[in-house]
């Protein structure tokens, strides 16, 4: 990097997404493994599949896009976490409840750090599913271990005063000079590293009886990337090529089943954390090795984001076991069907070379955001005791209000974010064809290739 550089909030995110990328593939070889799959995977599906590979993203944006997870401990912890994704250009979105989504012992609420725009999000889009400890909920912690907790997150310190100051002033005027985006980065990244400090063992096993994702998160004075995901354009072939280099997957594919349809949503799987070298200091102080399965990996695809309805669709579908026969009796099997349906959402398009005027087209808009039922699931494959839950005492109320003030920042809704890119489309399309943007049909007929009759002219 050069001095005389500016590096704007997007490059900042790129640059961050690589960094940690080639951290965590030194530190952990299993992942190197993924993207290698990975990229031959993607590779074969644009060589057998051509143009339409690309239709959820770019072969570039596939290429680059991850999405990592980090677990902390208090709200204060989470509103520097914004801070320092905030220069980056990642915003919270959504807001997803763990505690009940899992039968094991998962005591936390989540977000999702992203870009919101679509400009950004094609650039590189990179996001990071944050969950935040909730040591009040009594079904978990009694309240002296929470006042012990409480204590033990209040006096440690993730992030040091130089990384928060230059991501604030990154923030203030949209980017870091050439110097200070190095210096931004290399801190950055080391804050998400996992520590060598020994591990006060008595209180790790104090809370690991009661919830390993507790332990993850309190029982240690730092935070670190949980695993971190490449995107793959055919889940079914990775997981069997994964299998085939002899890595064990878990035992499915979260979400949606591989059916003939349209893919939605997300569709997740993983490998178990591996166990790495820890050191611990015991009771009597004397400095042990023994070793902690905290870091994993995971793999996804993305299919089209759906509105409330469609979602409720596959809230309601994912209950009854997501196999061929229940998604063939819930979703249309075509994209045309979703649109008229009102079960996805959808762009306006103009193409290129428009047939003339009031020739559009529609492109799916790519799910952007995580599935609590998969999230859950992926906690849970990770965890190796159930720890401890006690479902008759009360849960401490959450909401998506509440993980607001804790962010202390405008937490987005994603069907209004998905909703906005639609209504943008619609927008610059009446522009481009002249019209009134309340003329235009939902182009709904055909495929990609045909076009509909956009404005009555
Ligand atoms: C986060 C698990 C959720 C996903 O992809 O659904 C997640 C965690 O293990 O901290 O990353
Ligand atoms: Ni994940």
């Amino acid at each position: 990097m050069t001095t005389d550089a500016f590096f704007e909030p997007w490059q900042l995110r790129a640059a961050f997404a690589r960094s940690l990328s080639d951290m965590y593939g030194r530190e952990v070889p299993a992942y190197t493994t993924l993207l290698e799959v990975s990229h031959d995977v993607n590779a074969d599906v644009v060589r057998a599949r051509g143009a339409d590979a690309e239709r959820l993203g770019s072969i570039d944006r596939v290429t680059a896009e991850r999405h990592g997870a980090i677990r902390v401990g208090t709200p204060e912890e989470i509103r520097q976490v914004a801070r320092v994704f905030g220069a980056m250009g990642m915003h919270p979105v959504g807001f997803y409840d763990l505690r009940d989504a899992s039968s094991s012992s998962v005591p936390v609420v989540s977000t999702a750090f992203r870009p919101v725009d679509r400009e950004e999000l094609a650039r590189n889009p990179f996001r990071v599913f944050t969950s935040l400890l909730v040591p009040g909920d009594r079904r978990f912690f009694s309240a002296d271990l929470q006042q012990r907790l409480e204590r033990f997150l209040g006096s440690r310190t993730l992030f040091g005063p130089e990384l928060l100051a230059l991501a604030d002033r990154a923030e203030a005027d949209g980017g870091l000079s050439g110097d200070d985006a190095a210096t931004f980065l290399r801190l950055a990244t080391e804050a998400f590293e996992l520590s060598h400090e020994p591990v006060d063992q008595a209180w790790y096993r104090e809370l690991e009886a009661v919830s390993a994702v507790a332990a993850d998160i309190g029982g240690v004075a730092s935070t670190h990337i949980n695993h971190l995901t490449p995107r793959v354009l055919d889940i079914d072939d990775l997981y069997a090529r994964m299998e085939a280099r002899g890595i064990t997957m878990i035992d499915a594919i979260q979400g949606p089943p591989l059916w003939e349809g349209p893919d939605v949503l997300l569709r997740q799987t993983s490998f178990r954390a591996l166990a790495e070298p820890r050191t611990f200091r015991t009771p009597d102080g004397l400095v042990v090795q023994d070793s902690l399965r905290v870091r994993f990996g995971e793999v996804e695809a993305r299919g089209i984001a759906l509105t409330p309805q469609g979602r409720a669709r596959y809230d309601a579908a994912i209950v009854q076991g997501a196999t061929p026969d229940v998604w063939r009796e819930t979703f249309p099997d075509t994209e045309a069907g979703l649109v008229e349906q009102g079960l996805g959402y959808f762009t306006y398009e103009v193409p290129a070379a428009a047939a003339g005027p009031g020739a559009l087209t529609r492109e799916p808009i790519v799910y952007e955001d995580f599935l609590p039922r998969s999230a859950a699931g992926i906690f849970q494959s990770n965890l190796t005791e159930e720890g401890s839950k006690d479902a008759s005492q009360a849960g401490e109320d959450r909401d998506a209000d509440w993980m607001a003030g804790a962010v202390g920042r405008e937490l987005f809704d994603p069907f209004d974010l998905y909703a906005a890119q639609v209504a943008a489309s619609r927008d610059r399309a009446a522009a481009r064809l002249g019209v009134d943007p309340e003329s235009l049909e939902t182009p709904s007929l055909g495929d990609r290739s045909s076009t509909t009759q956009g404005a009555q002219a």
